[in-house]
């Protein structure tokens, strides 16, 4: 039997995957785990965050022989073209939450061909809620479709946003970012960006904004987003890479073109 679209048969495998990683991370918090610093003392890695990424490479390489594998934890080799098929995969996106909460963190799963979004998946673990996408049939959270985002003007809008980058003297933007947050009605900060992009995608937040994120963490984001009208660029609203880090603005398209002109281009 052939399909129309082979994505959404391949989309229906990776969610039973990350359905069966999310159990065994379950089951690894009724237990203790290792936890390390990685590039500072925030950066923290798990040995479930590696468990859960292997569990991930040896279903993709065993499944998809040809297909390519980029995770966080650096389960596979370096990736440095997009070309083909290519996974790209956050096993535990939340990582301090995971930690000191046991709470709010994700499994971001996105699914790329030839650098175009084809799947996304992001998993809120312990709330059991599933952000679903494939490219051209719409968004889901659960079992319920996911509408065009309506737009919001900058005054108006809730922003996802960490504080951090706001008391960080070095960070690129900070006054840019100062004056937005001083101008929109709201910010939250909720430690897991893949959970922040779904939540875009969802409504429930305007926009969303990072001064450093990798490719695992909006990889999945970016295919939901598509799906529902989203716009997700770098802070100057230049295309991602998915292949190096970078700043991140996701937001409706008017919230979006606003930050962009009046707060990062300056006005
Ligand atoms: P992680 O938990 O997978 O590391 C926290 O504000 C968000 O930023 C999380 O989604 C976290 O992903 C991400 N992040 C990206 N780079 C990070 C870093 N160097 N240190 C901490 N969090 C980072
Ligand atoms: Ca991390
Ligand atoms: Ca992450
Ligand atoms: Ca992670």
């Amino acid at each position: 039997m052939t399909r129309e679209n082979k994505w959404i048969d391949i989309g229906e495998v990776a969610k039973a995957w990350v359905v069966e990683a999310a159990q065994q991370i379950k089951q690894a918090l009724e237990g203790t785990f290792n936890v390390e610093a990685k590039s500072n003392p925030d950066d923290l890695v798990t040995d479930v965050d590696r468990s859960t990424e292997r569990f991930f490479y040896e279903k993709v390489t065993s499944h998809f022989p040809k297909h390519h594998f980029l995770g966080e934890e650096g389960t596979a080799e370096k990736l440095d073209r997009l070309d083909g098929t290519v996974w790209i995969i956050d096993p535990i996106d939340g990582t301090m939450n995971f930690v000191h909460s046991q709470y709010h963190f994700a499994i971001s799963v996105g699914v790329f061909h030839d650098g175009v979004g084809k799947v996304g998946i992001i998993y809120d673990v312990m709330n059991d809620e599933m952000f679903y996408a494939v490219q051209g049939e719409g968004a889901y959270v659960r079992d319920t479709k996911l509408k065009t985002i309506t737009t919001s003007s900058v005054n108006e809008s809730v922003v996802g946003v960490n504080a951090r980058w706001l008391v960080e003297q070095r960070a690129p933007f900070r006054g840019e970012l100062e004056r937005l947050v001083r101008d929109v009605r709201g910010v939250r900060s909720f430690g897991s960006a893949a959970l922040e992009l779904a939540y875009v995608a969802a409504g429930r937040l305007d926009g969303y904004v990072s001064l450093k994120l990798s490719p695992w963490d909006y990889a999945a984001g970016k295919v939901l987003l598509a799906e529902v009208g989203g716009t997700i660029t770098t802070l100057q609203g230049e295309e991602l890479s998915l292949l190096e880090p970078s700043t991140l603005l996701a937001a409706n398209s008017s919230l979006h073109s606003a930050i962009v002109d009046q707060y990062i281009k300056g006005e």
